[in-house]
């Protein structure tokens, strides 16, 4: 059933995903990829798309006449079109329409970021205190980023910061092999209030949505961009209320942006995005305490009970002299359910140093080393889930490091940022910001000589040197960009088992999949297409593409954008399909391929001419008869 909610005053170009039921299952995304507005030059005013999931909080509630925090449905977007540095409504006039209550909201043009930003919000219903989110929520959520990955560049999630990172450490897993970043945010006090931390934490996850390739589900709060799964809440009232103890911001939002490339994860898995949307419920938290009595953990892991966290002293210590606690969790493993053991303290990790815990390694507990609880609980949910696995295989998978979640015991590499400090050190450059230059431009120019020179010993070892494999030259160009426009299959499937992001869009809004489509390297649009990569462009710059290469008969650029998944219908501004252009021309091999693949020979043009009609004009014999027998 579509919920679309379209009010009498929206334009055709403008379907907007607000106020959208939450259990809809939005046919209405389809049409987002119709939405191009007016006629727009994409290369010269390049535009990022961000979904917003607004699901509650405190960020979007207003105050009521006695001064309470109250969610309102459908105020957000209506109160954010009147605030100018939230929507740019001249833009959105020109670029959209002018008298419609429904078209994207754009925001102002920032000065470290060339690109516009366009976001749509969806908004749940009910909107919820995050203290009332399920499992069920996470579904949601996961399922909707599903169902509209490929119109946008990347998510952004409004929700309540109570049960943020439990929201953010369960997405991290459900979202399988991401490419597209999903920031989650929210704030202490409402966006609309005089003072709030609602408006940075918001603006700066748009921003980063829709300009960085950051393939990880993401906390922005307090200018920081975290990893979702390290996260916990930290305070109820500082605007610095999420940590990751242990593990480093993925970057810090100052005057400027600034990422920390090396600690990215990128999975490198050849599988395109999907999410798991089953877990598992019977799972639980034990914080242990001085004195808690064998019946209460006996309880505790009694079925339907499958996994257990359990939050031991220190480093991962028990009370070696109780055998009652011992002797309840041996008796639960043995019967299958995983125990995992996380420290009570914030910051470190688990470790074996102490009789103390070896008594729960022999009791077959696994470490959990250093995960959050809320990254171990949700954890253990998603990989219990996973019919595919047995017992033993679920017990390696909570001691793998799935998604940046654990430092699972193996210490960083003595070789990460030694060549940089080499260079640095030769160069004088000793500030943090000067040595932060001199990464982005080292190494992206580094990896791009070595793809050039097809020598995939040296990607590898530039990326053990602290290199990130998606990192972007001055033209916003990675390494998997000039890879496939070189058309080395072997070095393009190496880049992106190394991680390298299909979705990266250069200066000019090029992903790689435009490059291997432009250069006709078909073997290895059908790789990008099995990792994921689909096209972006709005549906009438797909049409101009595709109609100019009809009339210039070039059958190869038809069939390597059919390979990337292009509708060979679509029109130009014009109204012309490819196959208009293609008979007016007289291509016959094209008007064959095209007739073959699903083109329409009764589509009509801004005159009203059909495809039959155009060739008739200019005689295009060959192309006539190929459309009159098709048509018979
Ligand atoms: N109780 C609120 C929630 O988690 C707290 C907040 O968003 N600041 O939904």
């Amino acid at each position: 059933m579509d919920l679309r909610v379209e009010s009498d005053n929206s334009c055709e170009s403008c379907l907007s995903v607000n106020n959208i039921d939450q259990k809809s299952n939005s046919s209405f995304l389809q049409k987002r990829n119709v939405s191009t507005g007016r006629f727009h030059d994409e290369m010269n005013n390049p535009e990022g798309r961000v979904l917003v999931l607004y699901t509650g909080g405190t960020i979007g509630m207003v105050r009521n006449k006695t001064g309470a925090l109250v969610p309102i449905a459908n105020a957000f977007v209506n109160n954010v079109r009147t605030f100018p540095n939230m929507h740019d409504n001249a833009y959105a006039e020109e670029r959209f329409c002018p008298s419609c209550d429904n078209c994207p909201l754009v925001l102002p043009l920032s000065n470290e970021h060339k690109r516009r930003v366009i976001y749509d919000v969806k908004e749940y219903s009910p909107l919820r205190d995050s203290s009332n989110m399920t499992m069920d929520d996470w579904i949601l959520i996961a399922k909707d980023i599903k169902e509209a990955y490929q119109y946008y560049d990347g998510f952004v999630v409004l929700h309540g910061t109570d049960t943020m990172s439990y929201t953010a450490s369960a997405l991290s897993f459900m979202l399988e092999a991401l490419g597209k970043i999903v920031v989650i945010t929210g704030s202490q006090l409402p966006i609309f209030d005089t003072r709030s931390d609602g408006l940075d934490n918001f603006l700066a996850s748009l921003v980063i949505a829709a300009n960085y390739n950051i393939p990880e589900v993401c906390v922005f709060f307090g200018n920081k961009l975290i990893r979702g799964n390290r996260t916990s809440k930290f305070s109820t009232d500082a605007f610095d209320a999420f940590h990751s103890p242990n593990s480093p911001p993925l970057a810090i939002a100052g005057i400027k942006i600034e990422v920390d490339y090396s600690s990215i994860y990128r999975s490198g898995a050849l599988e395109e995005f999907h999410v798991h949307t089953t877990l598992n419920r019977n799972v639980g938290l034990l914080r242990l305490f001085p004195s808690i009595s064998g019946e209460l953990i006996k309880a505790f892991l009694r079925p339907p009970t499958e996994g257990v966290v359990l939050q031991s002293y220190g480093a991962g210590n028990i009370p070696s002299n109780r055998e009652d606690i011992v002797s309840a969790i041996k008796a639960a493993t043995d019967r299958g359910v995983i125990v995992v053991n996380i420290t009570q303290c914030p910051t470190g990790s688990i470790s074996c140093i102490y009789e103390a815990g070896q008594v729960l390694t022999d009791a077959g507990v696994i470490a959990g080393y250093d995960m959050t609880p809320e990254a171990a609980l949700t954890k253990l949910s998603y990989v219990l889930s996973k019919k595919e696995w047995d017992t033993e295989k679920k017990r390696e998978m909570m001691q793998t490091n799935l998604r940046g979640e654990l430092t699972g015991g193996k210490p960083p590499s003595m070789k990460d940022w030694d060549l940089i400090d080499a260079v640095a050190q030769s160069l004088n450059v000793s500030s943090p910001s000067e040595r932060y230059e001199l990464v982005s431009i080292l190494f992206p120019a580094m990896l791009n000589a070595a793809v050039i020179a097809r020598d995939i010993k040296k990607l590898e070892s530039f990326q053990e040197y602290g290199a990130d494999i998606s990192q972007k030259d001055a033209d916003g160009r990675t390494a998997l960009h000039i890879a496939c426009c070189e058309g080395d299959l072997s070095v393009v499937r190496r880049l992106l088992i190394m991680g390298a992001n299909v979705h990266a869009k250069d200066r000019f809004n090029r992903t790689p999949l435009i490059d291997a489509i432009e250069y006709d390297h078909q073997e290895i649009i059908k790789l990008l297409r099995q990792t994921g990569a689909h096209l972006h462009e709005r549906t009438r710059m797909l049409g101009e593409k595709l109609c100019m290469a009809s009339a210039a008969g070039n059958l190869m650029r038809l069939k390597s954008y059919q390979l990337a998944g292009a509708d060979l219908t679509v029109a130009d501004i014009s109204g012309r399909t490819p196959l208009h252009l293609a008979a007016l021309h007289n291509q016959p091999k094209c008007v064959e391929f095209l007739l073959e693949n699903g083109a329409d020979k009764n589509a009509k043009d801004m005159l009203g001419n059909t495809p039959f009609a155009l060739a008739e004009l200019t005689k295009a014999f060959d192309s006539l008869k190929l459309i009159s027998k098709k048509e018979r």
